[in-house]
């Protein structure tokens, strides 16, 4: 079977120019992942639950494992040199590695180290997300430019879910592959080749509570789905975990659709563009599936802020066609409520 590392290395023969940098972060950031992981599974036993009494950026309570897990990716990717600067959700400004931009570094990454935090106490499935970009300016500070770029940009977006397995899913736009570790050798090994999405698929995800503050275009296409048509094997099944990496990854493999819309309160929804939405958008294009904010491709969406919101419709291609055309046709104004609040 083959390894990460051995994959990774194998994806750097077909780019003769590669110099293995990006190989090496990567690898940190697998290393990263194996920590938490590690973390993540002896939770209960290591007295590591629980809210760490600190807020952040966003206002919300952050758990322990949230600050441990950041913790650990900011030293893997402080310590390897192949990172000039980090976004993470659980920091308010950029985090920048005055040591790897004099060595010249040229990556970019945004993370949401652990994501889904809020299932961390009851043994539901949680992950980190990633995205991986190139630092235009090469200079010797960090600029806005490096931070705020839109995912047409993006090197390698992926995910790594803690689950009844652990699996460490990426692309950096040759195809989706996914990795399963292998808790007794240590290794993350490759399971899921060049996975594709079913389309359509028969899942739809959503926090159905907020019902009565969604637009009518999406309280429309979740009747779509609760409909009578054996022919387009509907009523669909409904399932949400409130873990954007797990109810992604069950898409992924079944064939569904993620929803978590802006409502007139929050224009812009709940999930941060730079660390949640682009990279998983970017992994859904490369399976074959489609992501976008109810209107626009979320990779070509110019982000604004580091902490940007936006809404997300992701998954099997024609459920999100089918969601925006519901979007177009019954909620058109909330295209420019988001596009208000983007420059809040
Ligand atoms: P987090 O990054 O603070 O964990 O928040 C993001 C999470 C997603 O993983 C999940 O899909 C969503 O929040 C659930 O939100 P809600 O409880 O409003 O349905
Ligand atoms: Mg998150």
């Amino acid at each position: 079977m083959k390894t990460l590392v051995e994959f990774i290395w194998k994806q750097r023969e077909k780019f003769g120019h590669a110099t293995g940098e990006f190989s090496h972060l990567l690898n940190d950031i697998s290393i990263a992942a194996k920590i938490v992981n590690r973390d993540v599974n002896r939770a209960g036993l290591a007295g590591i639950l629980g809210t760490h009494g600190s807020t952040n950026v966003q206002g919300e309570s952050q758990k322990k494992l949230d600050v441990i897990a950041n913790n650990e990716f900011i030293k893997a990717l402080g310590n390897g040199k192949q990172c000039a600067a980090m976004i993470s959700e659980e920091n308010e400004d950029v985090i920048v590695f005055e040591d790897n931009i004099a060595a010249n570094a040229k990556y970019i990454v945004a993370i949401d180290p652990l994501d889904g935090s809020s299932n961390i106490e009851v043994n539901v499935p949680i992950g980190t997300i990633f995205a991986i970009y190139r630092r235009k300016s090469m200079g010797n500070t960090i600029t806005m430019e490096d931070v705020l770029q839109a995912g047409t940009e993006l090197v390698c977006g992926g995910y790594i879910i803690y689950g009844s397995s652990t699996m460490l899913v990426y692309t950096t736009g040759d195809g989706v592959n996914g990795f399963t570790y292998d808790p007794t050798c240590g290794i993350f090994l490759l399971s899921h080749e060049n996975m594709r999405i079913k389309d359509p698929g028969t899942i739809y995800s959503i926090n159905e509570a907020n019902y009565i503050y969604f637009p009518d275009g999406v309280k429309k296409y979740i009747k779509y789905c609760q409909e009578d048509d054996p022919s387009t094997n509907r009523p669909y099944t409904t399932r949400y975990i409130g873990s954007l990496i797990s109810d992604f990854h069950r898409n992924l493999l079944r064939g569904g659709i993620y929803i978590y819309p802006g409502t007139k309160k929050n224009p812009a929804g709940k999930l941060r563009l730079l660390y949640e939405c682009i990279p998983m958008a970017f992994i859904a294009e490369q399976a074959g599936a489609k992501a976008s904010d109810g209107f626009r491709r979320i990779l070509d969406i110019q982000p604004e802020h580091i902490h940007q919101r936006s809404p997300l419709f992701i998954g099997s291609r024609s459920m999100v066609e089918k969601a925006e055309a519901f979007m177009a046709e019954l909620s058109p104004e909330f295209f420019d409520f988001y596009s208000e609040s983007e420059k809040a």
